[in-house]
């Protein structure tokens, strides 16, 4: 058995459920943050049988969009947020960060 983690942007998530659940896979949807934008996205832990892992990468890139995202401009050292210096940066995000991951043990009880 395998466990497929997919990292996802917030506006993927909910279709992605969707698709995930009509096909008949099990999902768990956690809301998370990146470390880098420090901003919320989500995070899907879908156990799989190994045969399955595949199908489910097909569905996540089938869903998940790349976009970007504005990092906003710092506010200069001591001073007040009308000193903001630099302009906003433009950073690529997704479709989907995907880990798979082998698992030792699963049950149901
Ligand atoms: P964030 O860490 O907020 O990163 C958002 C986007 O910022 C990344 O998109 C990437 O394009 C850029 N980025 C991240 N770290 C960077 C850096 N040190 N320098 C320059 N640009 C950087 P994605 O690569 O699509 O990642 C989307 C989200 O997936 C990440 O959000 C994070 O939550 C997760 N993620 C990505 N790689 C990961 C990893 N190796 N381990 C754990 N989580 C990861």
């Amino acid at each position: 058995m395998k466990l497929v983690i997919a990292v996802v942007q917030d506006q993927d998530a909910s279709p992605l459920m969707d698709a995930l659940v009509d096909r008949g896979f099990r999902a768990t949807k956690l809301a998370t943050t990146g470390g880098f934008l420090r901003q919320g996205n989500t995070t899907l832990l879908i156990g799989v049988e190994d045969e399955q892992v595949d199908d489910v990468v097909d569905v996540v890139r089938s869903v998940c969009r790349s976009r970007t995202q504005l990092i906003p401009p710092i506010p200069a050292v001591g001073r007040s947020v009308e000193s903001y210096v630099g302009q906003p940066v433009e950073v690529p995000v997704g479709g989907a960060t995907i880990f798979v991951l082998d698992v030792s043990r699963f049950e149901r009880v």
